[in-house]
């Protein structure tokens, strides 16, 4: 039996397994797959120029990066797991971020939240295979691109084969690769595949690509035990660092701009990377190791929301569906779920919220553009054919098969299998809005039809791409050919002996004595059946609501099978099914009223249960089961936090008279390495003392000439940082700084002439907004230092100054808090004591909120406590939200939860108000304590206009016990200054 299919946008198939099919001779050269190759190491993992192979199986690699440390919550991860899985994906991408794993030199740490441990049984667990990207750089909006930051002091040129650097990066590399080695697919792990370095791409002149450091790289990698195929990520195919064993590229042809989602460039849909590909590993599968999947957003940006426009539905319609167009069999999506840059996470060019406008957003929900990327990842993973496919006119696309030069179609052939053709069709001019009409010319293997062959034509309605199959094996029945897009197929009896349910007009045409042509219009679902075959076709909201679940088998890989599916229409999310004698287990979150049809083999699916409750069964008119769900969402009550009580203690007394820096450090170094050389008498680099995040403040002793009228700093901090600047105890003026300035030089004049002779102190307090990337290999621009880079005073006589002082976070690279890691907390007084931490006895402090603020240029100092008791069997993300202050605009404010900084806000840079905090860092049953900071920049203090918890969602959901990471309490703090 052969079908094809018009006019609707999305087809499920069903065919029988007793249905036979005959087909028809094509002439096609066969071309055969090269042998075989692994990397000598292992034979699990292997590949040819067609695809991966696991144990000699051939898969396409649809795969979402996420990030570990974006997600404090260990017990998280098997949530997004679970979601992107249920998406029909099979793997993830994840960088490691060293700075937090090494802050200090030789002080190696995976403790706590930064065990990768948790991640990788979670994967094993949704059934996930990994591909492991430790660096040692990985660029990825982090601070440092993962470097620590004692590489700001250490010598010589990163990212290249010089000793020191290759000492820096050796106890990292081994430690890492070990544990990720002993995670291999080799040993019963879920890594795959493992990445060297991150864009090794573009070196700063004068030196060039580094193979030395290539090799030695490589080798640390094999010396800590790692066995699986290794790949890099060129920063497009330019053919960098092409000695790891797969070479692949990234691409985010939409760019990071989001102020405008709905413009795209007329040729901004890339169409030389497969000749790229060919003319660089030909030999090799086409992998796309980081394609577009959001952006990130930087201070004074537009926020994520028009993010996940820009590469919303229509993108991934248009330009992954031309990835698939050039043979993609390993795509991965940077970033799949973003995340959140808590506590010192974030480069200059980010703030708190990395939610990267992803399929699965900041608080764990999903977005429309999930749905569509469903819809793509079903299609492949039953479509065998295309994963031995090569596009066979890629320079010769602009009206092939159409006629109509508005449109480019490329054609894909399974070139071994020799039958099956995908016909990829999008808009010539990527920036369209417009409609194009078109028929079709397929060689098909009755002959070349066109179609659609009962009359009329196809559809393509702005940003949009439609992939047609012809010869498409749906179980054993042969698709002929395809207007509509395949959803997924699977071979169960079908459940009746007749047709239909829905509503539309179908028309047929016999094509040839075993080949039948359906034409339809048809709105929602429409089932139809023709002999053994059964077609849901679907529109693209209908289609959204499938779900393709494989029961687990046995044995360490249980949850890796892709045998036996279970379809199932309805919910928010499916995450798992499970089969117990004749009885159906379904795992999902709802968040309305589901209305499932669920189509599986009636033997294992007498009854249904769906979160542990069974369903009341019924029969859809053809013939599947069906039932409906209401989803429990009890309502619960928020605490209102205007109205707690609230402590406030002032968190700089820094400027008070007679505060003793005497436990500072001496900013006192006479030479740096960094390769800025700094105007100062000493180093005033915060970094060569060993402070690498948060809140910087100096301290300069001075005596007074009697001529000096003011004090001009040039202060470098990266983008939005600001400072402020008090003479003894008053305030004389603040850079409050914008969304363009990493440093900044201003003066701030003295409000009266000193006395000669007299003893003073300049206090500067500056922020540290995070280091930059190194992305220019050799260029070590993430040294770039924050702090002084050059002073000095106004006067006829200048004093010098006899003493700097300078401190960061208590303990610097020796942080104190162990569970928070190394970038949570900074330089402010508050902090240094620990105020943010659960468990600090306020009780002496006065009444004050930070709604009320302070009315003076200064750092205020707030806490309160309440309770959540949030019901069991949902999942109700919680975020802080603030809003924005007009009057006194000039602050900046830090949110902690039980100590967790999961808020860094510019009232007046912006753009983040929404600051998502998970369960798990909230006690959603128990106590939990609030801390928030407030450094007024501007000479009348600052408030928060607002401060409110509030849901973001609500879903009943079968989410896995999420435990509450550590909230350890505070503990004195020997030697807090
Ligand atoms: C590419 C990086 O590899 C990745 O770490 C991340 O920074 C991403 O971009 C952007 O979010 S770099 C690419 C834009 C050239």
């Amino acid at each position: 039996m052969k079908l094809l299919l018009s006019k609707a946008v999305t087809l499920l198939c069903a065919a029988s397994a007793l249905a036979k099919s005959r087909r028809g001779p094509r002439v096609q050269s066969v071309i055969l797959p090269r042998a075989t190759q692994n990397n000598g190491l292992q034979d699990i993992v292997t590949w040819d120029e067609y695809s991966l192979m696991i144990n000699g199986k051939r898969l396409m690699v649809f795969s979402g990066e996420v990030h570990p440390y974006r997600n404090p919550v260990q017990s998280l991860h098997l949530d997004i797991f679970q979601k992107i899985k249920a998406m029909g994906f099979n793997a993830v991408s994840f960088y490691v971020y060293w700075g937090i794993h090494e802050p200090k030199r030789g002080e190696i740490s995976f403790e706590g939240f930064r065990d990768l441990q948790p991640f990788f049984d979670a994967a094993k667990k949704a059934g996930i295979y990994l591909i492991a990207r430790p660096g040692p750089y990985i660029n990825a909006e982090t601070s440092g691109g993962g470097f620590p930051g004692w590489g700001t002091y250490t010598p010589g040129l990163w990212r290249t084969s010089n000793t020191t650097y290759m000492e820096a990066i050796e106890g990292y590399i081994k430690t890492v690769g070990a544990k990720i080695a002993e995670n291999e697919i080799t040993k019963g792990g879920p890594v795959i595949l493992v990445q060297a370095e991150n864009e090794y791409s573009g070196v700063q002149e004068p030196y060039t690509e580094d193979f030395e450091y290539h090799k030695q790289l490589l080798q640390l990698f094999r010396d800590s035990g790692l066995t699986v195929p290794t790949i890099t990520n060129d920063a497009w195919p330019g053919g960098h660092f092409t000695s790891v064993d797969i070479y692949g590229y990234d691409s985010y042809p939409n760019g990071f701009d989001c102020s405008n989602p709905y413009v795209w460039k007329s040729d901004a849909v890339p169409e030389w990377f497969w000749g790229a590909h060919q003319g660089i590993n030909p030999e090799d599968l086409h992998a796309v190791y980081e394609f577009q999947g959001g952006a990130f957003d930087g201070w004074g940006g537009s926020g994520y929301a028009p993010c996940a426009v820009l590469t919303g539905p229509e993108f991934e319609r248009v330009f992954y569906k031309n990835q698939y167009a050039m043979s993609t069999t390993l795509f991965n999506i940077y970033m799949i779920f973003g995340g959140t840059n808590w506590g010192g996470i974030a480069h200059p060019g980010g703030y708190t919220s990395y939610d990267y406008g992803s399929v699965i957003a900041e608080d764990r929900t999903l977005r429309e553009k999930y749905y569509e990327l469903k819809l793509q990842a079903n299609f492949l993973a039953v479509s065998p054919a295309y994963l031995t496919s090569r596009p066979q006119n890629i320079y010769d696309t602009q009206g092939s098969f159409t006629g109509n030069s508005a449109l480019k179609t490329t054609q894909v052939l399974d070139v071994v299998g020799n039958k099956t053709g995908f016909y990829v069709v999008r808009q010539t001019d990527a920036s369209t809005n417009a409609l194009q009409t078109y028929t079709l010319q397929l060689p098909t293997s009755i002959g070349t039809l066109s179609i659609p062959t009962i009359g009329g034509s196809l559809a393509l309605n702005g940003k949009d791409s439609k992939i047609h199959v012809v010869d498409y094996a749906a179980g054993s029945t042969t698709v002929l050919y395809t207007t509509a897009e395949i959803l997924t197929c699977l071979k169960i009896p079908p459940p009746v002996a007749k047709v239909l349910s829905g509503t539309g007009t179908i028309q047929q045409k016999s094509l040839a004595s075993n080949s039948l042509a359906l034409q339809y219009k048809t709105t929602g679902q429409t089932v139809v059946q023709v002999g053994s075959t059964v077609l849901y076709i679907l529109d693209r909201v209908n289609a959204y609501q499938f779900w393709v679940l494989h029961p687990p088998t046995s044995g360490p890989f249980a949850h890796y099978s892709t045998e036996n599916p279970i379809i199932v229409k309805g919910g928010y999310l499916l995450r798992s099914v499970s089969i117990r004698g004749s009885t159906l287990s379904i795992q999902g979150d709802l968040n309305n009223t589901a209305t499932f049809e669920i189509i599986a083999p009636a033997a294992s699916s007498k009854s249904v249960i769906f979160n542990g409750n069974a369903l009341a069964l019924s029969k859809t008119a053809h013939g599947t089961l069906a039932a409906k769900r209401a989803a429990k969402l009890p309502a619960i009550k928020l605490p209102n936090l205007s109205s707690l009580t609230w402590k406030y203690a002032d968190s700089l007394p820094e400027i008070r008279p007679g505060y003793s820096d005497a436990k500072w450090t001496a900013a006192d170094h006479n030479s740096t390495v960094n390769p800025t050389t700094p105007s100062t008498p000493v180093v005033l680099y915060a970094g060569d003392y060993g402070y690498h995040t948060g809140n910087i403040i100096w301290r300069a002793h001075f005596n007074a000439t009697g001529s000096e009228s003011a004090f001009t700093a040039n202060v470098r901090g990266g983008t939005a940082f600001g400072y402020s600047v008090w003479l003894d105890s008053t305030f004389i003026g603040s850079w409050a700084g914008d969304a363009v300035h990493s440093s900044y030089e201003s003066t701030f004049k003295f409000p009266l002439l000193l006395k000669e002779g007299s003893g003073h102190v300049l206090t500067i307090l500056q922020d540290h907004m995070g280091y930059e990337g190194d992305w220019w290999a050799a260029s070590d621009s993430f040294k770039e230092p924050r702090g002084i880079h050059s002073y000095s005073f106004v006067g006829d006589k200048v004093p010098t100054v006899n003493v700097w002082k300078v401190t960061g976070n208590l303990g610097g690279e020796s942080h104190v808090d162990r569970t928070r890691g190394p970038l949570n907390e900074g330089g402010l007084y508050g902090e240094r004591q620990g105020w943010h931490l659960p468990g600090f006895n306020d009780a002496r402090w006065a009444v004050g909120k930070p709604t009320t603020g302070i009315s003076s240029a200064g750092v205020g100092f707030y806490r309160t406590t309440f309770n959540l008791n949030m019901p069991k069997g949902v999942d109700y993300p919680l975020s802080l939200v603030v809003s924005n202050s007009t009057t006194n605009p000039l602050y900046r404010s830090q949110l902690y939860v039980n100590g967790y900084q999961f808020g860094k806000y510019v009232n007046h840079i912006g753009p983040q108000t929404v600051f998502p905090v998970p369960q798990g860092i909230l006690n959603y049953n128990g106590l939990n304590t609030l801390a928030v900071s407030i450094w007024a920049e501007g000479s009348t203090g600052a408030k928060l206009h607002s401060l409110a918890l509030q849901l973001t969602s609500k879903v009943e959901s079968s989410i896995s016990a999420i435990v509450n990471q550590p909230l350890t309490a505070w503990a004195p703090r020997p030697g807090a200054y």
